[in-house]
Order: C-alpha cells, then structure tokens, then sequence
C-alpha cells in the first residue's frame, strides 16, 4: 500500500483521500503489473480546483509557449517508443506492433497539436461595411475533464488533451482502470516536462472517480472515449445544462462491404485485419462482413481459413496476429455474445471461442484467451448479433443480391455510425457508399482501421457527438467568438439597418 502508485494533482505526487488500491494485471498472463491508489471522487474534486486555479496563467501564455511543454513530451514518446510500447503491451494485451503504434500514435498527436501553435487559427471575414473589422476567434473554455478508454492507453489520452493544452485549457485526467502503468508514465512525461502546477492533473479510479469529473460544476468540458452505455450517461447528464460541453467517443457496429467487383485479395486482408487486429477490441473493428453474392462463396472460403488459422498467443512475439482480451469480465462477455448468437440460429463457419491447450503459450494459462468466431446470418433479419456491439473476434457474414444501394442499406441498418469500408472496383460505387454510409470513417478498398491523427475521428448516430479526438478535438475544447470592430467615428450597420435615432 506505501509503495502503491500515486495521483498527480498540481504538481505533486498525492496520495489522496482513499485508502484502497488496485492492481494492474497482465491479460495475457494474469500478473500483477503494480499497485495504484484509487481516486476518490474527493481527489478528482482536488484535482478540479487545481486545473481551476492554474487556468487564469495558463491561458496568458502564447500558444507557442505552450507548445514548448508538448514538444518536451513529443521527443519522450519517440525516445522511449519501444520501452513504452513494451508497457502498452504488457497492460492492455495487444500484441507488440500495435503496443508500439498506440505510442506513435500519440507522438503524432502531440506533434500534429505543438506544431499548430504556430498555425494561423481562427478566420478573418468579409463585411457589408468598410470601416468594420469582422474576425472569427477561438478561447478556450476552461477545464478539461478527459475520461479515456483501456484500448488505445496512451494515444487516447493524448487526443483528448494535446489539443486542449495548446489551447490554453489545463486537464484532469482519468485513466481507464485496466491501465493505470500507461497512465502513470503519461503523467511523468508532463511532470518531466516542467509543465506548471496544476495544469495537468491525473486522477487514477474507477467510475465513481470518473462520474466525479463530469459532476463538478467546474468542469467546464468533458471529452469521453468509451463505451456507449457510459457516453450516453454522460451526455443525459450534461446535454442540457449551461456552459457545459460533453464530447463523447463511443462504440460501433462497423461493417465492410465487399461488392460483385471486389478484388478478393484485398477484400480478405481488409476484413481479417479489421475484425481481428486487437483481438476485435477496437471502437473501428468490423463485426459484419456484407458480401455480394455472386463473390460470396469464394470470401467466405479464403475468410474462413484464415479465420481459422491465424495466431492467438503471446502478444510480447512479433509473430502473434491476436493477444487475449482484456479482462475477465470481458471474456465473459464475448463468450456469452458467441453463445448468444448460436441462440439465434446464425450458421457458425468458425468457432475458436474457446482455445486449444496447445494454442496457450506456456506460462499464460490465466490470460483472457479467445479466437474468432464467423457466423452467417441474414442481412435482412432483425438479430442481435448483428446488431449489437460485442468488442470482440465476433463477425457475421451477410449476403446481398441487389445493387450497392442494398448494401449499404444493410450498413446503415445500426443504431451506430463509427467506422466502414467498401471493397470496390468500382468508381460508382465506391463514390456512393462514401456519400451514403452513415458513418464518420470510411475507407475504400483498405481496413476500416489505421486512422491517422490528422484527420477527423468521430462517429455519428449513437457513436459520438462532436469529434472529440485527433484534430476536429479543436471543436470539443474551444469557443468561438465573432469579434467585429468598427474603425471609424460613425457607426454604420449591415443589412441596410437604420443607424439613425
Ligand atoms: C479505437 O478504435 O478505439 O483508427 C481507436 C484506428 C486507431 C484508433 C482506434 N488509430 O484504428
């Protein structure tokens, strides 16, 4: 308990109200990776004032002189990519070159948000009258509460909170609990940094640490990546109120489509890498495959084999494809989803929802092991497991006979909007999905992962409001104003109004 990993509130290493902990556990071996204090929402209230108090400087400062602290981070992350990618492993259990990525992508987040520092913000704009000066300005708006997911450990956060920082915003942070390592070396990178009192704080906990964040009157924004039956709740609560902005990440139910012309090659590589990279466990990874029946036969032939086949095992050996879930709740979860789906007739194709002996490597009997799990089912019909989210190696093939148009019927076909794909050789096609798939990223002849940071990522439907991460976070942690000036003695208006009294 002395030694448990402490939170970092204006600038000190605290321990806080709580007196529990909680541990860091290996998915893919069971091992406690280190002990932490669980937030109180107490703490996260300290933590608030805190970020409340170093706003008023923080926001003085140019957003040059802001950027400076993120560039000490951006060289950290790249000197200590291997290191950390190593940690995102070890705690969250992706396998080793999407450790590493995760960290990449972070350095691309803080480059992408130091670097426009020094970029031209905000618009100057025509008007009616001459003499007037008419600007759109961006401010920020205060504390940023960001409450980030377990999948992406250290990219994630950095979305949230580069942004807001050069913004002028100050953070409180609060780590997903399955990863609270990552989260303790993102907030040693900033204390590294010299970043000023109290303009990043990082709150470890669970829920009640996190519900502390979106509760407190001075939290003046609220940037949440995770799953939908949280980021509702959060958005319920903050919807209405005044003054406060909720930006919300959430899940998905993403499909590929693979049309009469798809190149197969590409249409079998898209669909494994976006169903199975992360062991399914990404907000983008596709649960339903929509394929054209005059391909059908032959996708699901070479699908399935590699469905079959591909590595699950030790995410620490670069020849793994998948590392374990996360947890075992989770692991409870997707088994039941399997078996869910089975319950409502699907025609399972594969079915490696429990593994062999001899697929666990030695020494990871305990990890959260599963492998994939492809059914046929009707596009038509009205199932749960296509339409539900399940974050895992869980994936449905579903056969069309009409037009593009019908595919992408069957798309939309979610009360979800995140992420898709079509697999086309064809331009018209191609050109329709991209205007009508009712989603926020959308890949043609690719995976429906792999985005980069310096596009957009945010869904629509019940997937997100707002984008609240990578560039468009600029929305979530801003306000705009319209300045207008007017340069001469009279005053004139627009729109032919009398200034006459
Ligand atoms: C997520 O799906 O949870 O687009 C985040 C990707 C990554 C981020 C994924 N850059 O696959």
């Amino acid at each position: 308990m002395a030694d448990a990993y402490k939170h970092y509130i204006d600038g000190e290493w605290v321990e806080g109200e709580g007196t529990e902990t909680f541990e860091s556990e290996n998915p893919a071996t069971g091992e406690t990776l280190g002990e932490f204090r669980k937030g109180t929402p107490a703490d996260v209230d300290r933590a608030v004032d805190a970020a409340d108090e170093a706003f008023e400087e923080w926001r003085e400062l140019s957003r040059i002189d802001r950027a400076e602290y993120l560039w000490d981070v951006y060289h950290e992350l790249r000197e200590r990519t291997d290191e950390l990618g190593e940690i995102v492993t070890k705690e969250c259990g992706k396998e080793i070159s999407e450790g590493k990525a995760d960290v990449v992508e972070a350095a691309h987040m803080v480059e992408w948000a130091a670097g426009d520092a020094r970029h031209p913000k905000g618009d100057i704009v025509p008007s009616e009258i001459p003499a007037k000066d008419a600007y759109m300005r961006r401010k920020p708006r205060g504390v940023t509460g960001c409450i980030t997911p377990w999948n992406f450990p250290v990219a994630i956060p950095y979305w949230h909170m580069a942004i807001a920082l050069v913004e002028g915003n100050t953070v409180v942070f609060k780590p997903a609990e399955q990863t609270p390592w990552c989260a303790q070396v993102i907030a040693e990178m900033f204390e590294d940094a010299g970043i000023p009192d109290g303009v990043f704080n990082m709150v470890q906990g669970y829920g009640d640490a996190g519900n502390a964040i979106v509760e407190n009157d001075d939290v003046d924004t609220v940037i949440f990546t995770g799953s939908a039956e949280v980021g509702h709740l959060i958005q319920d609560k903050l919807g209405g109120v005044a003054g406060k902005r909720a930006a919300c990440e959430m899940g998905g139910k993403n499909a590929i489509v693979i049309t009469e012309e798809a190149d197969l090659d590409i249409a079998v590589h898209s669909a494994v890498m976006s169903s199975f990279k992360t062991t399914g466990q990404r907000c983008v990874s596709s649960e339903r495959l929509i394929v054209h029946t005059d391909v059908y036969d032959e996708f699901k032939e070479r699908f399935v084999e590699v469905a079959e086949s591909v590595s699950v095992g030790d995410p620490l050996d670069e020849n793994t494809f998948m590392g374990p879930l996360i947890e075992e709740e989770h692991h409870e979860k997707v088994t039941r989803n399997n078996e869910q789906a089975r319950e409502e007739g699907v025609n399972v194709l594969v079915d490696r929802t429990e593994l062999d002996d001899e697929e666990i490597p030695d020494g990871h009997e305990d990890g959260y092991w599963v492998g994939p799990f492809v059914y046929e089912a009707d596009a038509h019909a009205d199932l749960t497991c296509t339409h539900e989210e399940v974050f895992g190696p869980h994936v449905a093939l579903m056969e069309y006979d009409g037009d593009i148009e019908e595919a992408v019927e069957i798309q939309n076909d979610t009360d979800y909007g995140l992420a898709g794909a079509i697999i086309s050789e064809d331009y018209r096609q191609i050109n329709y999905y991209r205007d009508r798939a009712e989603i926020g990223l959308a890949y043609g002849n690719l995976p429906c992962i792999g985005a980069e940071v310096q596009l957009p990522f945010g869904g629509v439907k019940k997937s997100g409001n707002g984008y609240p991460s990578a560039r468009e976070a600029i929305e979530a942690v801003t306000d705009r104003t319209a300045w207008t000036l007017n340069n001469s003695k009279e005053i004139e208006m627009a729109q032919g109004l009398s200034a006459d009294i």
